[in-house]
């Protein structure tokens, strides 16, 4: 079953903590460390955490929006700070996955992650779609989480793209929570889902007991690789940033479902492992034969409700 030729070598890039206070310098610093250790271990592609250049900042009430800008946005990808991630990967001739916030010429707001390739291009841009949290502040809340006030829903849709040789597809941290995410995106036959977390250990809406937290990244990662034949590589930032914990658990799961790889610890940190992408095939001309087996005329729910309602007629449950 496993070929030579279909091995794709896949490394994670797990960050620990980004501090408020340190600069954009120190962090690139620290990704240019990891790149070069994923190259060295025969990686085609390293993937960085979301927002992988700053603090996790929706934590955190702030009302002046051109501070917010110039200390967490970026307005240009590359920029003067970025720039040496650019230099390196094409040095190496290594692809990357990194997260951002991201800052448009006519002023909006996205949670986004870029596909760099080998020569450094940008050959995808993915803006976050299922942003979590609230907009309104909440003074008695033990921290924030305001991806809805700092971000826009993303407009890009769940894209996939041609690049490394394979097919690969991206989403941001909530995103992987959502069976959608990764449907869409095995229907555009992506072998690979690249996505980067910054996930709270606690929940600021409910007494959530942290192991939980996670038991359902894992949960996600793993039934959705395999319900979609392809393979699933998430990079955390975590450890404490300024006394707020997140969760670490960067995975590496094959179509299979299995783990296999996964950060031992809460720093920086690459994990990696060599891919057979053929794998996925072997569930998808079989059990996930999508052509054969796939109802859509029975699925309309999906498309057209986002909350939950009545339970419908039987007459009107298919189209
Ligand atoms: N960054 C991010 O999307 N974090 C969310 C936290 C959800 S709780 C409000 C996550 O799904 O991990």
């Amino acid at each position: 079953m496993s070929n030579k030729d279909n091995r794709f070598g896949l490394a994670v890039a797990q960050m620990g903590p980004v501090q408020l206070a340190e600069d954009r310098t120190t962090v690139v610093r620290r990704l240019l460390e990891m790149m070069r250790e994923a190259a060295a271990r025969g990686a085609k592609m390293v993937v960085f955490p979301e927002l992988a250049l700053t603090t996790f900042f929706p934590r955190y009430w702030m009302e002046d929006q051109a501070e917010v800008d110039a200390r967490f946005f970026e307005a240009e990808m590359p920029g003067p700070q970025t720039r040496p991630l650019f230099e390196l990967a094409a040095r190496l001739r290594i692809g990357f996955y990194l997260g951002y916030g991201e800052l448009t010429p006519d002023g909006h707001h996205y949670n986004t992650a870029i596909l760099v390739d080998e020569t450094a291009r940008i050959v995808a841009r993915y803006r976050k779609i299922h942003l979590p949290g609230h907009s309104d502040h909440k003074p008695d809340a033990p921290f924030q989480h305001l991806e809805k006030k700092y971000f826009e829903v993303g407009n890009d849709g769940f894209g996939v793209t041609d690049m490394l040789g394979t097919r690969i597809g991206q989403c941001l941290c909530n995103d992987r929570r959502w069976p959608e995410t990764y449907r869409v995106m095995s229907l555009q036959s992506a072998r690979i889902v690249t996505l980067g977390y910054n996930t709270p250990s606690w929940n600021i809406h409910w007494n959530e007991p942290p192991h939980l937290r996670m038991f359902h990244h894992l949960l996600s990662l793993q039934a959705n690789a395999y319900q979609n034949g392809l393979w699933v590589a998430a990079a955390a930032k975590c450890g404490f940033e300024d006394g707020f914990h997140m969760i670490g658990g960067s995975a590496i799961v094959a179509p299979s479902g299995e783990i296999v790889a996964q950060a031992q610890g809460e720093e920086d940190e690459v994990i990696f492992a060599s891919c057979d992408l053929q794998l996925g095939e072997t569930f998808l001309q079989h059990v996930f034969n999508f052509a054969k087996h796939r109802r859509p005329e029975h699925y309309r729910l999906i498309v057209e409700r986002t909350g939950a309602g009545a339970p419908l007629a039987p007459s009107e449950l298919s189209t």
